[in-house]
């Protein structure tokens, strides 16, 4: 019999790659999608006949215990929040409640519903925040920057928590920044590489950033939901930190993602103050030695293809439009 999977932020960029990768394995997949009236399902129309959509909110625990029984999952894939760092400053609490308390009443409807499946959280790198020392590995300590980022902290422990309370086969990966053309246009790669395109195409004159010198270690979503998945296939539950081990800054994304346009980023590129954060994460970078001897995971796709293949996605994408 063929397995079953609920994913919660099905529609987001990660949700799609993983219920791509899950239906290619044969298994019967579930989305969860809140009801809401801006809803955006573009990421996931392709998959449309092949996906069951199930109504439910993580603000609603009555939802995800209904949505529980109507999947019946094997496993679980939380990867719901509100996860764009600057609107944690203006919703905190709002974030906290996705973020951190969606995980909560997750893991309850879990344990009253299907306590047998194993259950996958998203935590992010964001909960290293102000870090002492680089690489960040699984024992790395923790010093949160964000609201957003406190939140993913409080979800992130209680998925512990819950694995030594309760027995759950419960698994954090502690994912570094994944990117891809299906990236929301607000987080920064996508950011740059829709408006170079923008500007290529005489659509826009200018690109305004905040930090140019932040620095993240940046990879590809659909290689790292397969590390999503292998963390639910192991023995044992237990936490993975999933990078490249490569650094690289804003103003370097800049670079590739104009150059593989013919253009020279300082042309275009303008510094807007009102787009710096109240309390930065200035640098992160992974070491996913544990992700790669214990679940044979390793990248397929290095930062300067990841941001060339957007640029070039982005630039179809336009170009069909004007
Ligand atoms: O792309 P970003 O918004 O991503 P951020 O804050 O690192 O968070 C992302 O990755 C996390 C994993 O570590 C996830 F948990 C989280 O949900 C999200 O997916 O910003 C990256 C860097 C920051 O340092 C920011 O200050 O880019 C800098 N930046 C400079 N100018 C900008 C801009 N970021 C955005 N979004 N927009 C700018 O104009």
């Amino acid at each position: 019999m063929s397995k079953r999977a609920l994913i919660t932020g099905v529609s987001g960029q990660d949700g799609s790659y993983l219920a791509e990768l899950l239906l290619s394995q044969g298994y019967q997949v579930f989305g969860l999608v809140r009801r809401s009236s801006n809803e955006r399902l573009e990421r996931i129309a392709h998959l449309a006949d092949s996906l069951v959509l199930v109504r439910g909110d993580l603000l609603d625990h009555t939802s995800l215990v209904r949505a529980m029984e109507e999947a019946r999952p094997d496993e679980v894939y939380n990867l719901a929040a509100q996860s764009f760092v600057p609107t944690s400053w203006q919703e905190p609490v709002l974030t906290a409640e996705f973020t951190a308390l969606g995980a909560t009443r997750l893991l309850e409807a879990l344990r009253q519903v299907a306590p047998r499946a194993r259950f996958y959280q998203a935590s992010s790198s964001e909960i290293f925040g102000k870090v002492r020392v680089s690489p960040q590995d699984e024992r790395t300590p923790f010093w949160p920057r964000s609201p957003y980022g406190v939140a993913k902290l409080y979800a992130h422990w209680i998925t512990v928590n819950y694995r030594e309370s309760y027995g759950l086969f419960a698994c954090c990966g502690i994912l570094f920044n994944h990117e891809s053309p299906r990236r929301g246009v607000e987080f920064v790669t996508r950011k740059i590489t829709r408006e170079a395109a923008r500007i290529r195409l005489g659509l826009a004159r200018e690109l305004r950033l905040g930090n140019l010198e932040a620095r993240r270690d940046w990879g590809f979503a659909g290689d790292y939901v397969r590390a999503m998945w292998l963390m639910l296939q192991q023995p044992s539950p237990e936490d993975y930190v999933i990078a490249t081990g490569e650094m690289h800054s804003v103003r370097e994304v800049c670079e590739v993602a104009f150059d593989e346009l013919g253009l020279d980023w300082r042309e275009h590129v303008v510094h807007d103050a009102k787009l710096v954060r109240p309390a930065e994460v200035d640098l992160l970078v992974g070491d996913a030695s544990k992700a790669r001897r214990d679940l044979g995971w390793k990248p397929e796709v290095g930062f300067q293809q990841l941001i060339r293949d957007m640029v070039r996605a982005d630039l179809r994408d336009l170009s069909g439009r004007i």
